[in-house]
């Protein structure tokens, strides 16, 4: 193509330093745990914005990039958007959630109570754009958005646990609040709350397992 510029940024590594990256990482992922529980020590905000830079590396359909994070550290919008979702987790716990649904999350021991949403030194909204406005204010439409974003929340998670930070990925539903409290425009889609922070001393996590490699992946 006219315009292509030179791949510069591949590295190839000789096989064995391949393998051995490849295990690293696998390990470092792994140690990866939710938490529900932070402590209110800050946190860099320069980690914040080095790993909401991971993030927008992500691939996206068409190249439309069709995410937006808002990093919230500001302690009144946070109560405000911990008073917001403990309202319609109210309503879920209470009312709403099916029995079944509610069967699952009981090894979680999750309720309508979200302290982690004031303790947590910084919330990221993410939000998903359905479409943009081009320099004349006609909207432009994203592709694949919610496979878009979801890669992208992948790789900021994967930043923020490299750089050591604990976090929790959130979603209330529904979420609808986050645009009126962070006065983000209607053509975004608030998709997931991600606390971020320490750990709270003492934290437990739940004792899980995770799937086996022959039970998520097949060779043919
Ligand atoms: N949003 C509720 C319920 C909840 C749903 C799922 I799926 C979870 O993995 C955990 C909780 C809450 O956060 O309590």
């Amino acid at each position: 193509m006219p315009n292509d510029i030179p791949l510069l940024g591949y590295v190839e590594y000789p096989a064995t330093e391949m393998a051995e990256r490849a295990s690293a990482f696998r390990a470092e992922m792994e140690r990866r745990r939710s938490v529900r529980h932070f402590s209110t020590r800050p946190i860099s905000r320069q980690v914040i914005e080095e790993a909401l830079r991971s993030a927008g590396t992500a691939p996206s359909g068409a190249h439309m990039q069709p995410w937006h994070f808002v990093a919230i550290s500001n302690p009144e919008i946070k109560r405000r958007i911990r008073a917001a979702a403990e309202e319609v987790e109210r309503a879920f716990y209470e009312a709403r959630a099916p029995q079944e649904w509610k069967d699952a999350l009981v090894p979680l021991s999750t309720t309508w109570r979200k302290p982690f949403l004031e303790d947590a030194p910084y919330l990221i909204a993410v939000l998903a754009q359905r479409h943009h406005l081009d320099a004349a204010g006609c909207p432009v439409k994203h592709y694949y958005v919610p496979e878009s974003v979801g890669i992208a929340v992948g790789l900021l998670i994967a930043a923020l646990h490299h750089a050591g930070l604990a976090m929790l990925t959130y979603t209330p539903s529904p979420m609808g609040f986050l645009n009126e409290i962070l006065g983000r425009p209607s053509n975004e889609r608030p998709t997931l709350i991600l606390a971020v922070g320490h750990p709270a001393e003492g934290v437990t996590v739940p004792d899980l397992r995770r799937k086996p490699l022959d039970e998520i992946a097949t060779f043919i």
